[in-house]
C-alpha cells in the first residue's frame, strides 16, 4: 500500500509513469488510458500490392517497435466487398485516380484492393503486435468506402469503434499506418470529432499523394488540433 501512494504521488510530479523497466525513446509516455491505432499495414498497400504507397513497408519496423510501448493496441483492415463502388474497374470508361460523385459526395477511385479473404488484404507479414485486442474491418458496404476507422463516407455509419474505446477507458490515441493522407488522416480527423487527444507519427505512416492529398491532409488535421509526432517522440 505505501508502493502504491509513492507511485501516485510520482505521477504528479513527472512526465513519465511508474515503470520497472527503463524506458528509452522520447517524452511521451502512453498510459493505460492510450491505444496505438494501426491502420491497414495490409499487402495491398505494400510494394509489389495493387494499391502500393511509396515506401509503404518502411512503416513496419517503426510499428513493431513503438507498439511495445502500448497495453491497447486496435488495428484496422481495408476490408472490400468484390466489385466495390471505390474501385475504378466497376465504373466503365473510369481510371484509377480519377474520381466520381456518389450520393455521398465525391469518391476517388483505386485499382481494386483489399478484397474480403485475399492476399491484399492480409495484415503485412511482418508485424509483430501480439497485445493487438481489436482488429476493426471497414469498407465492406459495397456502395460506401471507409477510409475512416470510425466513420463511413457517408458520414453516418459507424463502425463501432468510437464506442468500443470509450467503453474501455480510452482518452488518448496514437495513429500509424497507410496512407497517411487517406485511412490514417481520416481516422485521426475522426478521432478529433469523437472528442480523443489524437497524434499521428509521422515516420510510422507512408502518404499516396495524389492531386495534392498530403499536404490538405496535414493541413486538415493541424486545424483539427490532431499533433503531428514522430516515434522518436514517444517512450517504449
Ligand atoms: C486507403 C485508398 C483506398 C488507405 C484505402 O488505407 O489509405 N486508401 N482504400
Ligand atoms: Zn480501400
Amino acid at each position: 500500500m505505501s508502493d502504491r501512494g509513492g507511485n501516485l504521488a510520482g505521477r504528479g510530479t513527472t512526465a513519465t509513469s511508474v515503470s520497472s523497466q527503463a524506458s528509452t525513446g522520447g517524452s511521451l509516455k502512453p498510459d493505460d488510458a492510450s491505444a496505438l491505432l494501426v491502420i491497414d499495414v495490409q499487402n495491398g498497400f505494400l510494394p509489389g500490392g495493387s494499391l502500393a504507397v511509396n515506401d509503404g513497408d518502411q512503416v513496419v519496423p517503426v510499428i513493431n517497435k513503438i507498439a511495445k510501448g502500448f497495453a491497447n493496441v486496435v488495428m484496422t483492415q481495408d476490408w472490400h466487398t468484390a466489385g466495390h463502388v471505390s474501385f475504378a474497374s466497376v465504373h466503365p470508361g473510369k481510371k484509377p485516380f480519377e474520381t466520381i460523385e456518389l450520393p455521398y459526395g465525391t469518391q476517388v477511385l483505386w485499382p481494386d484492393h483489399c478484397v474480403q479473404g485475399t492476399d491484399s488484404a492480409s495484415l503485412a507479414k511482418d508485424l509483430s503486435i501480439p497485445q493487438a485486442g481489436l482488429i476493426i474491418r471497414k469498407g465492406f458496404h459495397r456502395e460506401i468506402d471507409s477510409y475512416s476507422a470510425f466513420t463511413e463516407a457517408d458520414g453516418k455509419t459507424t463502425t463501432g469503434l468510437a464506442a468500443y474505446l470509450r467503453a474501455r477507458g480510452m482518452k488518448r490515441l496514437f495513429v500509424a499506418g497507410l496512407a497517411t493522407d487517406f485511412c490514417v488522416a481520416w481516422t485521426a480527423l475522426d478521432a478529433r470529432k469523437a472528442g480523443f487527444e489524437t497524434y499521428v507519427v509521422e515516420d510510422a505512416c507512408r502518404g499516396i499523394d495524389t492531386q495534392g492529398s498530403l499536404a490538405k491532409a496535414w493541413a486538415d488535421m493541424a486545424k483539427a488540433g490532431v499533433k503531428r509526432i514522430q516515434s522518436a517522440d514517444i517512450a517504449v
